[in-house]
C-alpha cells in the first residue's frame, strides 16, 4: 500500500464512518422513518417548529426517507374576527393553509388534490427546484383538473423562509384565501436559534357589504386587512417570555399592496428575506419592515422590554376595517336636519363619522350584517380602535405557557400616560 492508497484508504473508512453516522443520526431523527402506513404527524424532532399564530403545520408522513405531505385545495367556510365570515377557498380546511416544515436537504413528497370547481396547481415560492416542479400551469405543468391529485416531489436544497399558492387563475385563487407559509429549517443551526419562532402570511381581502364571497375582481379597494386571514380582534397574541430570542417570519401574498409592518416598543434586525439570510453586517435595524406581496421579510428581536407591544400594517386603512371608501367625508359636519329626514324613512338611522371614525365601532352602534366596519376589539384601557392587520406582542417575566393568553400587561406603578393635574400644568408652566 502506498501513502495515495493509506490516504485513500483513511478518507473512505473516515467517509464510511460519516455515513454510517449519518444513517444512524437519520434513524434516531427522522419520526417513524420506517412505519410507511403510520398515522400522520406534525412533531420532527429535528427542529423547534414554527408557531402560525391562528394556524397550524401540516402533518407528514415519512416514507423510505422520503417527508410526505398532502395538501388538499378545497373550500373553506372562514371566520375573519366575530361578526364576519366568509365562502373563501384554501387548503386544508383553512386559509392560510398549514405552514408546510421540512430540514434544508430533506426530499419531500407533496401530493396535492383539488377539490375545486376549477383546475389549480401549487408554486412554492423562493424554493431552488427541477423547473418541472415549480408548479405554473402551461408553463411548467398541466394545471391540476378538479377532483384530480398531483404529485410534487423535489429536495430543499436551502434552508429559509418561502409560500406556496397557486399558478393558475392567480387574481380568484388568492383573492380567496389559497396560500400558505412554507419554513425550511437548517441543517446545521449555526448560533443562537430563536426561542419562538412565528410565521405571519399578510393577505387582503374585498368583502363587499351583505356579501358571502371575497371578491376578485377588486383590484384597489380592499376592506378587509389580515394577518393568516384573522383580524384584530381575531388574531392571536404572540405571547413570548422576557429575555427569548424572536423570530417572525412575514410573507406577503395581498393582490396589490406592500405592507409596512410596524413593532412597537423594539428596534430588530432584518435578518433574511425569501431569498436568503443577509450578512449580519448588512441587517438592517430597523422599527418597520416593508413586506412586498410576492415577498418574505424575516425579523429578530430579543425581547428584553415587557409589555403589550402593537405589531401592525402602518398604512392606516389597513388597520381600520371598513365597509367601503365610497362614502361622503362627514367629519365637521353638522347634520341634525338631514340626519331627522333620513330617519323618517329609516327608523334608527344614524348620520356616523361627524366626529371622526373611530366611534364607528362603538359596540352600541348598529352596523349591517356580516361586517365589522372600524370594530376593534378590546383592550386594558377601553376599546382599541383598530380591527385590520393588527395583533399584540406580549412579552412577559413569568410565563407558564406559551399557549395560554397572558391577559393584559401589568404595569408597574407610575408608568402609564393619565390626566395631567392643575397642579403639574402650573408647575412646568404649560397652559391648557
Ligand atoms: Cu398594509
Amino acid at each position: 500500500m502506498n501513502r495515495r492508497d493509506l490516504l485513500m484508504g483513511g478518507a473512505a473508512a473516515a467517509a464510511a464512518a460519516a455515513v454510517a453516522r449519518g444513517v444512524a443520526e437519520a434513524q434516531e431523527e427522522s419520526p417513524s422513518a420506517t412505519d410507511a402506513a403510520g398515522p400522520a404527524t406534525d412533531v420532527d424532532p429535528r427542529y423547534r417548529p414554527v408557531v402560525t399564530p391562528n394556524g397550524s403545520s401540516l402533518p407528514f408522513r415519512m416514507v423510505d426517507g422520503v417527508k410526505v405531505f398532502h395538501l388538499v385545495a378545497e373550500p373553506v367556510r372562514h371566520v375573519f374576527t366575530d361578526g364576519l365570515e366568509a365562502n373563501c377557498w384554501g387548503y386544508n380546511g383553512s386559509t392560510p393553509g398549514p405552514t408546510i416544515e421540512a430540514v434544508e436537504g430533506d426530499r419531500v413528497r407533496i401530493y396535492v388534490t383539488n377539490n375545486l370547481r376549477e383546475p389549480t396547481t401549487v408554486h412554492w415560492h423562493g424554493v431552488i427546484l427541477p423547473a418541472g416542479m415549480d408548479g405554473v400551469g402551461g408553463l411548467t405543468q398541466r394545471p391540476i383538473p378538479p377532483g384530480q391529485t398531483f404529485r410534487y416531489e423535489f429536495t430543499f436544497q436551502h434552508a429559509g423562509t418561502f409560500m406556496y399558492h397557486p399558478h393558475w387563475d392567480e387574481m380568484t385563487q388568492m383573492a380567496l384565501g389559497m396560500m400558505g407559509m412554507l419554513v425550511v429549517h437548517p441543517r446545521r443551526p449555526r448560533g443562537r436559534q430563536p426561542d419562538r419562532d412565528f410565521a405571519i402570511m399578510l393577505s387582503e381581502w374585498s368583502i363587499p357589504m351583505g356579501s358571502a364571497r371575497p371578491n376578485p375582481l377588486e383590484m384597489n379597494d380592499f376592506n378587509v386587512l389580515t394577518m393568516n386571514s384573522k383580524a384584530f380582534p381575531g388574531t392571536e397574541p404572540l405571547v413570548v417570555r422576557r429575555g427569548d430570542l424572536v423570530r417572525i417570519r412575514f410573507g406577503n401574498l395581498s393582490g396589490i399592496d406592500n405592507h409596512p409592518i410596524h413593532l412597537h416598543g423594539y428596534s430588530f434586525r432584518i435578518t433574511a428575506t425569501d431569498g436568503g439570510e443577509i450578512p449580519r453586517s448588512a441587517q438592517e435595524p430597523n422599527t418597520t419592515v416593508l413586506v412586498p406581496t410576492g415577498a418574505c421579510r424575516v425579523i429578530e428581536l430579543v425581547a428584553d422590554n415587557p409589555g403589550d407591544w402593537a405589531m401592525h400594517c402602518h398604512m392606516t386603512h389597513h388597520i381600520m376595517n371598513q365597509m367601503g371608501h365610497d362614502f361622503p367625508n362627514m367629519i365637521g359636519a353638522e347634520l341634525p336636519v338631514a340626519t331627522r329626514r333620513i330617519r323618517r324613512m329609516i327608523p334608527g338611522y344614524m348620520t356616523m363619522g361627524t366626529d371622526g371614525m373611530a366611534e364607528m365601532g362603538e359596540m352600541d352602534m348598529p352596523v349591517p350584517d356580516n361586517s365589522i366596519p372600524m370594530r376593534g376589539g378590546p383592550g386594558a384601557f377601553g376599546r382599541i380602535d383598530m380591527g385590520g392587520m393588527f395583533t399584540i406582542l406580549k412579552v412577559r417575566e413569568d410565563l407558564t405557557s406559551y399557549d395560554e393568553d397572558p391577559g393584559w400587561y401589568e404595569h408597574p406603578q407610575g408608568t402609564v400616560a393619565r390626566p395631567a393635574t392643575a397642579a403639574e400644568l402650573a408647575a412646568d408652566g404649560v397652559e391648557t
